[in-house]
């Protein structure tokens, strides 16, 4: 038989992905910009979790706010941001499961030198793909709602392992899914990421939300995050 040549593209892809997302999040950084990327599967609560944090810091007098909303298609998700008054950009993957730290700059591109003191990524709505790839935030959560079960957390690892905080959101179905074993959750969650913050919300009847936010808010003091920005050409 032939010698067979094997080329290992995908951890070059993944380090070159990795060295460019580094760069990112210091310039970001320098901008004086807290980057967070938003995980889940379709329809887990993403956008309305991201109006409900748009809301609450709005009425700490946070202002300054940004948002990337990426989709296979649509422009659905960017409306609704727009809607509430904050800036945003639809990043269209045109089909693709995750986001790149190429498509990450050209979205932020679009922004044209505004600043943000948050800048917000919606991932693509996929339990899967978006794990692998740094997408440059200073920090990643993930979204699990009640209805889909607690048991994604056996199914799905890696996503669970990469991410600083589980939200479970749609906290206001819990009594209506009693199978919602939330120990067993927080148990397998914290045997694969023992730093893992753990909230429970719900969009619906703002459960969780300000502690959330609060939790945030302390990401971003205690980041590389400039808190007196400089200038950066
Ligand atoms: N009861 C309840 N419904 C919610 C809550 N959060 C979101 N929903 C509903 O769940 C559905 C999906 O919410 P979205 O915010 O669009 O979910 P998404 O993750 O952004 O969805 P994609 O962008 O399509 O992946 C909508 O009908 C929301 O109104 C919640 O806390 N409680
Ligand atoms: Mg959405």
């Amino acid at each position: 038989m032939e010698d067979v040549r094997v080329i290992e593209v995908k951890q070059e892809v993944l380090s070159d992905n990795s060295k460019a997302a580094d760069s990112f999040r210091t310039v970001l950084a320098q901008r004086g910009t807290f980057f967070l990327d938003i995980m889940a599967s379709p329809g887990a609560g993403k956008t309305t979790l991201l109006l409900a944090l748009i809301a609450r810091l709005k009425a700490r007098g946070v202002t300054d706010l940004g948002v990337i909303e990426a989709d296979l298609e649509s422009d659905v998700d960017a409306l609704k941001i727009k809607e509430a008054g904050v800036a945003s950009v639809e990043l269209n993957t045109r089909g693709i499961c995750h986001v790149e730290m190429g498509m990450v700059k050209k979205a932020y591109e679009a922004f044209a030198d505004r600043r943000f003191a948050y800048l917000f990524l919606e991932n693509i709505g996929n339990l899967v793909c978006p794990a692998e790839f740094d997408t440059g935030a200073h920090s990643r959560i993930m979204l699990l709602s009640v209805p889909e079960g607690y048991d994604k957390v056996y199914k799905y690892p890696p996503m669970f392992a990469v991410v600083d905080a589980l939200v479970v959101t749609k906290s206001d179905y819990l009594s209506m899914n009693p199978d919602f074993d939330m120990d067993a959750l927080r148990k397998q969650a914290r045997a694969l990421n023992s730093d893992l913050q753990i909230f429970v919300v719900s969009a619906r009847t703002g459960e969780g939300i300000d502690e959330l936010v609060t939790w945030l808010e302390g990401r971003r003091d205690a980041s590389e995050v400039e808190k007196t920005p400089v200038e950066v050409s």
